[in-house]
């Protein structure tokens, strides 16, 4: 294989940073497609991107900050009169499925940040045209971090997840590994794999979180890797960040589906078992509704839902409007409503509610109100239903932050769905 040559070639010919055995680290079943070892004498601007400009208020990106150097790519962390300098490199090669390492060294010095990561197909082209800015701003798109290297954080920890843009907004899994050496003083192997299924975070070759990805936007994206100064009194300690290469890897198709299996089997058993009454169910996701109102999607703590409004402004009053959807009761007789509800234990608790209306008549109880920390399910009540479509509504009553998971109608009136599950 012609890319496999010119990689042994290149270990062979720079023998200044001791490489990691490359396939030690790589998951089964998968091949090189494309990498570069950072081995030429400069940065092959046919592949890459530079990221520069204004990062924040006070750091500024420029080329001449990336430089190669024995054989890896170097973002200086330095201070270039007022300001800390940052930057880095963004693939021009789009990617969706597949497995993705650098190997990297954090300059560690305080007030940087060290990243791999990825954004969106059209987050480029944002850069210099607000109009290209607006168009990819409403669809359907995921971040995914490596990893973080946080200003925060010590040299023996980084942060690392997934972001959904759009169409719920926040975290849909925030972890912090901690290791015992040191991410500053040694290289470290650093790795994602992400198929259709699930999204595989891997530190050393060693396999740290699973995440699933099933239902999550799936878009094609460029990789950065990149340093910044986020904050404007950031001091260099190894005077740059190095990443010695970013290979990118694909699956044999029918190496594929074994591999899925092993993790889908993972996840089945951390959602725990499926809840089930004796009688006849009917699961809403509050997320599914067809009319979400002046509700918004949202990711809460790895849970998705949707999100009420805030206290009004002065300026721009938005009215609230219930999220509405149709729902099919399969057979007629009395169902009782439950509804998953975030409320919290000591921030204002029983603040953020919502009521439910059930083929028009609203549930007496107020959801939201559980006063315990993290998503609960609460009893709505019992109705009287009829065979066929009727509507339901999430109704944000107080206008403070409401957030509602999931609901439940079921025939088995003394069935108490588990809060721990899914
Ligand atoms: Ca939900």
């Amino acid at each position: 294989m012609k890319v496999r040559t010119a990689l042994c070639l290149a270990l062979i010919a720079v023998p200044q940073i001791p490489r990691a055995a490359d396939p030690a680290t790589v998951p089964p079943g998968y091949s090189l497609t494309w990498a570069d070892e950072f081995d030429a004498a400069a940065v092959n601007t046919n592949e890459w991107t530079y990221r520069t400009g204004k990062i924040r208020p006070f750091c500024i990106g420029k080329p001449e900050y990336v430089t190669i150097e024995g054989g890896a790519m170097k973002v200086l962390c330095a201070r270039d009169g007022e300001n800390p300098t940052g930057g880095g490199l963004i693939t021009k090669r789009r990617h969706r499925y597949g497995y993705f390492e650098t190997r990297a060294k954090m300059d560690g010095g305080p007030g940087f940040h060290e990243s791999m990561w990825t954004t969106w197909l059209g987050s480029m082209q944002a850069f210099s045209d607000p109009s290209e800015s607006a168009k990819w701003r409403d669809r359907p798109k995921i971040e995914i971090d490596c990893f973080e290297h946080y200003a925060k954080h010590g040299p023996q920890e980084f942060s690392y997840g997934i972001i959904e843009w759009f169409p719920a907004k926040g975290s849909v899994s925030r972890d912090l590994h901690k290791i015992s050496g040191d991410l500053a003083r040694d290289f470290h192997v650093y790795g994602f794999e992400f198929q259709p299924d699930c999204c595989n975070f891997f530190f050393d070759g060693e396999l740290i979180r699973t995440v699933d990805v099933r239902g999550l936007p799936q878009n094609d994206f460029h990789i950065w890797l990149t340093c910044i100064a986020t904050d404007k009194d950031a001091r260099p300690g190894n005077g740059g960040c190095l990443f010695d290469y970013l290979r990118c890897y694909a699956i044999d198709p029918a190496a594929y589906p074994a591999r899925r299996d092993g993790f889908l089997c993972k996840l089945a058993a951390r959602s725990g078992p499926t809840q089930k009454s004796r009688g006849t169910d009917v699961w809403i996701e509050a997320e599914a509704f067809a009319d979400l109102g002046s509700w918004e999607a949202a990711w809460d703590g790895g849970v998705r839902t949707i999100r009420g409004l805030g206290p009004p402004k002065a300026k721009a009053p938005a009215r609230p409007a219930p999220a509405k959807t149709t729902v099919l009761i399969p057979e007629r007789g009395r169902y009782r409503l439950w509804v998953r509800a975030r409320d919290f234990a000591t921030n204002m608790p029983a603040s953020r509610f919502f009521s439910v209306a059930v083929g028009g008549k609203r549930s007496d109880a107020r959801f939201g109100t559980h006063r315990k920390d993290g998503f609960e399910w609460q009893d709505g009540g019992l109705f009287d239903l009829e065979k066929g479509k009727i509507m339901v509504e999430i109704i944000d009553a107080s206008r403070y932050y409401a957030r509602c998971d999931k609901l439940l109608l079921t025939t088995d009136t003394d069935f108490r769905p588990d809060s721990k599950s899914r």
